[in-house]
């Protein structure tokens, strides 16, 4: 499989599921901004929304949408048990996770990245994002993980999104227990791997 990211974009949840699983994966790195490949193609003739990830299967099909894919390459492998298993009401919840981080807390994030974004603007959804994390806080003050007490990937998912606190000035630290977290997940294998491989991307 080939995983068509950008460094600490929310393609390295899918990274970090593919390095969890231990499944053979190549890399393809994507300038979000010129859609220009690191293998030298265009990036919208893999993919027409030009936006990471993309996951190109060893059939040729793309799949794109970060919570589907990760749960695509879960279900691929049951046995590493990084998910939920499908049916479950614990699968549910990290599907409820999954979507809140997608529309509430990267889809706050999102504006934010985008220079033509008015700075008015920005500030509603600055505020929105603070809001939206704030729900987390007593969550992981009672628990490790969001979902059944171990890692998933909707853990991976919010860990990247918190990664961007940094460049809207937002102290995660105002969050103790998110704090932790974030400590937490840095150290887990998988993770320093995945961070590891798109920091050193030639
Ligand atoms: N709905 C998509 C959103 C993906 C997304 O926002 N990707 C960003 C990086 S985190 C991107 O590639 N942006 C460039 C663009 O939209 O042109 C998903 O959940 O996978």
């Amino acid at each position: 499989m080939k995983l068509y990211f950008a460094p600490h974009a929310c393609s390295m949840n899918p990274h970090i599921v593919l390095a969890e699983l231990g499944l053979p994966y190549e890399l393809i790195k994507v300038d979000t901004k010129t859609k220009k490949m690191s293998n030298g193609g265009d990036f919208y003739d893999v993919s027409p929304k030009g936006y990471v990830p993309a996951l190109e299967l060893d059939n040729g099909e793309i799949l794109t949408e970060g919570p589907v894919i990760v749960q695509y390459l879960a279900d691929l492998k049951p046995e590493a048990d990084i998910a939920p298993k499908n049916g479950t009401m614990e699968r549910v919840r990290m599907q409820e996770w999954l979507h809140y981080i997608g529309t509430e807390l990267h889809g706050s994030a999102g504006p934010l990245f985008n220079p033509t974004m008015p700075a008015e603007v920005k500030e509603i959804f600055k505020k929105k994002l603070i809001n939206r994390i704030g729900f987390i806080e007593p969550v992981l003050e009672k628990q490790d993980y969001l979902v059944g007490g171990k890692f998933t990937p909707a853990d991976g998912y919010l860990f990247v999104v918190l990664g961007w606190l940094k460049y809207f000035d937002i102290d995660v630290k105002q969050w103790p227990a998110i704090a932790r977290f974030v400590e937490r997940v840095a150290k887990i294998p998988a993770v320093q791997k995945a961070i590891q491989e798109e920091d050193n991307f030639k």
